[in-house]
């Protein structure tokens, strides 16, 4: 799947989708994503460049303090909303391209952007197995040990970036860690912390995701 631009018509679509999320709007949202299947606007763009944009200005206001807690689990409500009606959709690859488990790092509960992830990379046609959120370092070693061709690991905060380290010296003392590729990602990880903790690959964004699932198992 990769990025791609939109006509005019489905670029102003978009905007109004992300803005609906920003509006804590769900019933508009359902509305925007079934106009935006029926125009034809790809339903991983409208994922991509809709919901998931949405999700971060959110995280702006956030920032600036004119959300509040509240009101940013109201956007993940109506950005969900509307994932549930687009992830059936996605265009599906057909045939076995791997196993990728997927999980965000201890301490942290912020698992929309993995949620994303994960329906990019099962509908490029890899088999994912959801490790959920708030993980231990064991289970991503034993998820591992089971038998995986990827570990990717999100985290949304400064204060639970340094579990992924954790993870890869726990791979490295297993023995484990010449049998995985580890991928990081969430919007505080960069390519240099993921290079500086020994991590195959980084990307910031569900394309950047699927792109190096590809690239690290090719
Ligand atoms: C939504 C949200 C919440 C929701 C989470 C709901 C949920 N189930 O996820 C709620 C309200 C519960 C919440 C709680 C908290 N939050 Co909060 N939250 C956010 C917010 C606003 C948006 C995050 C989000 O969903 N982004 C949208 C998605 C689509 O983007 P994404 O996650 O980055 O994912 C994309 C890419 O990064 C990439 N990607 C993601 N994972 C992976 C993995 C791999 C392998 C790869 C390759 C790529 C990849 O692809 C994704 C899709 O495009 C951010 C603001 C921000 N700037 O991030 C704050 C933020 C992360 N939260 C923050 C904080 C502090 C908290 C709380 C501690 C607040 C509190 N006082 O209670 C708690 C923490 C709870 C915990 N222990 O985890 C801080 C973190 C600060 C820091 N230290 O770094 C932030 C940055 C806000 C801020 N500016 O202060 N939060």
């Amino acid at each position: 799947m990769e990025k791609r631009d939109e006509p005019a018509i489905s670029a102003e679509l978009l905007t109004r989708l992300a803005r609906a999320v920003v509006d804590l709007q769900p019933a508009l949202v359902i509305d925007l994503c079934q106009q935006a299947l029926k125009e034809g606007v790809a339903p991983d763009v409208a994922l991509n460049q809709g919901l998931a944009k949405g999700m971060r200005q959110v995280g702006e206001k956030f920032a600036a303090r004119e959300y509040f807690v509240p009101e940013v689990l109201l956007a993940a409500k109506a950005m969900y909303a509307g994932f549930d009606i687009l992830k059936e959709h996605l265009p599906q690859k057909q045939g076995y391209r791997g196993r990728v488990a997927l999980g965000v790092v201890q301490g942290d509960i912020h698992d929309i952007g993995k949620n994303i992830v994960k329906v990019m990379v099962q509908a490029a046609g890899f088999e994912v197995i959801d490790l959920g959120r708030n993980v231990p370092v064991e289970r991503f070693v034993a998820a591992v040990r089971n038998g995986v061709d990827v570990l990717g690991m999100s985290s949304l905060m400064t204060t639970t970036m340094p579990n992924m380290a954790k993870v890869v010296i726990a791979l490295e003392r297993a023995g484990l860690r010449n049998r995985v590729k580890v991928l990081v990602g969430g919007a505080p990880v960069t390519k240099v912390f993921a290079e500086r903790i020994g991590a195959d690959g980084y990307a910031d964004d569900a394309y950047g995701a699927v792109k190096e699932v590809e690239r690290v198992l090719k």
